[in-house]
């Protein structure tokens, strides 16, 4: 059994999770803040059997799509904290970030 952590965009969340019921695979979906845009993004936990783990990865890279996002970068604040003016910095986000774990033991009392 494996557990697979996928931190995906917010904009894509719902969709993830609308698939995985179809498919019948079960998660939970945490809220979550990148550290770097320091925005909020979900992070799915996915607990599956190993033969499985190709499928739910196949899944995540069809819902979570690639997107550019404009941010200041903490040089352009601090320049801006001088000038009155940030210039904005393109970040490219996504689709997904995906790890996957090996799972010791899983019981459910
Ligand atoms: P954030 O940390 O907010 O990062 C958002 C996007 O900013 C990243 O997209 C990347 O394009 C850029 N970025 C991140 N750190 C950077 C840096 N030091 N310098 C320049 N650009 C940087 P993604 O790579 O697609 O990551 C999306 C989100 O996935 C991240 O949000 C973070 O929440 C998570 N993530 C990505 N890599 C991770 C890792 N190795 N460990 C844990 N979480 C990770």
């Amino acid at each position: 059994m494996k557990m697979i952590y996928a931190i995906v965009q917010d904009k894509d969340a719902n969709k993830l999770s609308n698939r995985l019921i179809d498919e019948n695979i079960r998660a939970t979906k945490l809220a979550s803040t990148g550290g770097f845009l320091k925005s909020g993004n979900s992070t799915f936990i996915i607990g599956v059997e190993d033969e499985k783990v190709s499928a739910v990865k196949a899944i995540i890279k069809e819902t979570c799509q690639t997107r550019i996002q404009y941010t200041s970068s903490p040089l352009t604040m601090d320049l801006s904290l001088e000038t009155g003016s940030a210039a904005p910095v393109e970040v490219e986000i996504g689709g997904a970030t995906v790890f996957v774990l090996p799972i010791e033991s899983f019981d459910q009392f």
